[in-house]
């Protein structure tokens, strides 16, 4: 049986439209590029997220409710750097919370609790290795304190609209009413401002992307060239949707060998490898609305470039 980046790769490349799945960039030179990208003064994104966090977590906590126990679980927690700034001020406050961070990778997780042990000494974290959805259900089930859910940093963005209802309706599923659920969502704004955030001067998110290639030349033995394939990130203000392209810069072939195959690319045919949604604060209401739960308020940076929806 195929593992799942061969099987995905296999669907993808033999599609028409050929396309990859952008949850594979994750690897661990992925991740590292990642962290560069996020860095960069182009990539707006998680500076505008960091400041709703610091302007206005008086105001999250207002809204959440600081009295009651809650368990703090944030889905995809990534380096949870951003997170601190919310966790280091519910323990000033006092607040009876555990920080419950969620990822599939034990590694990711691992790293993650050894730095917020080192600090934030008092904290009181459990980090839970898992999919999303079984380890909410598990919470459910087996814990009767509130559970406050946060997804950031635009991963939301990454869903393709088709996919977006059904995760958070998935969501919905797996929580009580009195639960909150927090979501980051990039803002729909000057069409420039957002492909520079995916077509950095530096060339990061290109070998971000063509980072892909290699890791299907490293682990499914391809030969992709990286020299004939040139990233092209598309923003449509209509949708939202920036969407990166790898064109092939002439007829190829490429072979892959642990699923037996040699793809054809004809000059100039793009590989689709990811979506990054903007949203308008209409758009995050219909979303809310669709999917069983209703906005209580929306927290924006002071350019309104970023917004952390608070639902219920
Ligand atoms: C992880 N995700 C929210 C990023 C984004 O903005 O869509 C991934 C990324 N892709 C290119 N640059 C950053």
């Amino acid at each position: 049986m195929l593992d799942p980046l061969a099987r995905d790769v296999k669907i993808g490349l033999t599609s028409q439209p050929k396309r990859l799945y952008s949850k594979y960039f994750y690897d661990a030179r992925g991740d590292g590029l990642f962290q560069q990208i996020m860095a960069l003064e182009e990539y707006y994104l998680t500076r505008a997220e960091l400041e709703v966090f610091q302007t206005q977590k008086e105001r999250l906590l207002q809204i959440i409710g600081g009295e009651e126990t809650f368990q703090l679980v944030e889905l995809g927690a990534g380096d949870g750097q951003k997170t601190k700034v919310l966790l280091e001020y519910f323990q000033q406050q006092n607040v009876d919370f555990s920080y419950c961070p969620v990822d599939i990778s034990e590694n990711v997780l691992q790293q993650l609790e050894k730095r917020m042990r080192a600090e934030i000494p008092d904290l009181t974290i459990k980090p839970l290795a898992g999919d999303y959805f079984d380890v909410l259900a598990d919470l459910k089930f087996k814990n009767h304190s509130k559970t406050v859910a946060f997804f950031l940093g635009s991963n939301i963005g990454n869903f393709l609209a088709d996919k977006v209802q059904q995760f958070l309706v998935s969501i919905h599923d797996n929580l009580r009413s009195g639960d909150y659920l927090m979501i980051g969502f990039d803002l729909k704004k000057d069409p420039k401002t957002i492909l520079k955030a995916y077509n950095d001067s530096k060339g990061v998110t290109k070998a971000f992307n063509l980072n892909l290639l290699k890791r299907i030349n490293n682990e499914l033995g391809a030969n992709f060239d990286l020299d004939k394939f040139q990233h092209n990130p598309v923003y449509d203000p209509q949708t939202g949707e920036c969407r990166s392209y790898l064109v092939s810069t002439e007829e190829q072939e490429v072979t892959i060998a642990a699923i037996e195959k040699t793809v054809h690319f004809d000059a100039w045919e793009p590989i689709f490898m990811e979506v990054s949604k903007k949203y308008a604060p209409k758009e995050i209401e219909e979303l809310a609305q669709a999917t069983g739960f209703k906005v209580v308020e929306n927290l924006y940076d002071s350019q309104k470039r970023f917004a952390d929806s608070v639902w219920q």
